[in-house]
């Protein structure tokens, strides 16, 4: 049986690019953080164990400001994606652990609300792998160490409309593009 805290609120500070979510949710607790944060946590799912932490920075002069936001996606008590915002409200970061295994997998930058880069563990190693990065909100280029030794071996351009332009290949594994494709 569940039982329902009294306490409905509205869990703000989405990223602007994003619909704004609505959700019923419980509030468990909320208690000072580190770096004079407040700490709120949130249970979604009625088992009283929270699934959602948001951390806030008190403001005089102002409503008091999301900087994270953390959610336990699969409810087994790991977090999954951690979002921090800038102090207009943007997302600035967020990073996933898709594969739940506790370890993230996907990073997300963001300039002026707008994706600019993305790191990404493909084969959930533990070493991101591919790193894409954004102009305009558009994926132009992409660059991938498919060996796993850190070194980047595989380019690709693309055009605005994604369309490929070019690739370039390191075959010696120095991290110099070796063998280049138009
Ligand atoms: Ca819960
Ligand atoms: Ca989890
Ligand atoms: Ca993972
Ligand atoms: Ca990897």
């Amino acid at each position: 049986m569940f039982r329902y805290a009294p306490t409905l609120i509205l869990i703000a500070g989405c990223a602007s690019s994003r619909a704004p979510t609505v959700t019923t949710a419980a509030l468990l607790t909320e208690r000072p953080a580190d770096n004079g944060l407040v700490e709120q946590q949130i249970d979604l799912n009625g088992d009283e164990v929270a699934d959602v932490y948001n951390f806030y920075r008190e403001r005089a002069e102002a409503s008091r400001l999301l900087v994270r936001k953390e959610v336990d996606l699969n409810w087994d008590s790991k977090i999954d994606v951690r979002t921090w915002f800038t102090d207009d409200g943007a997302i600035e970061k967020e990073e996933m652990d898709g594969d739940f295994d506790g370890r993230v997998d996907w990073v997300d930058h963001y300039k002026g609300g707008r994706r600019v880069m993305s790191e990404v563990d493909t084969d959930y190693n533990g070493a991101m792998d591919l790193f894409k990065y954004y102009e305009n909100g558009k994926l132009r280029r992409k660059e991938r160490d498919a060996k796993g030794d850190g070194r980047i071996d595989f380019w690709e351009y693309l055009d605005e409309s994604g369309n490929v332009l070019r690739t370039g290949r390191d075959l010696d594994g120095d991290g110099i593009m070796d063998v280049r494709e138009d």
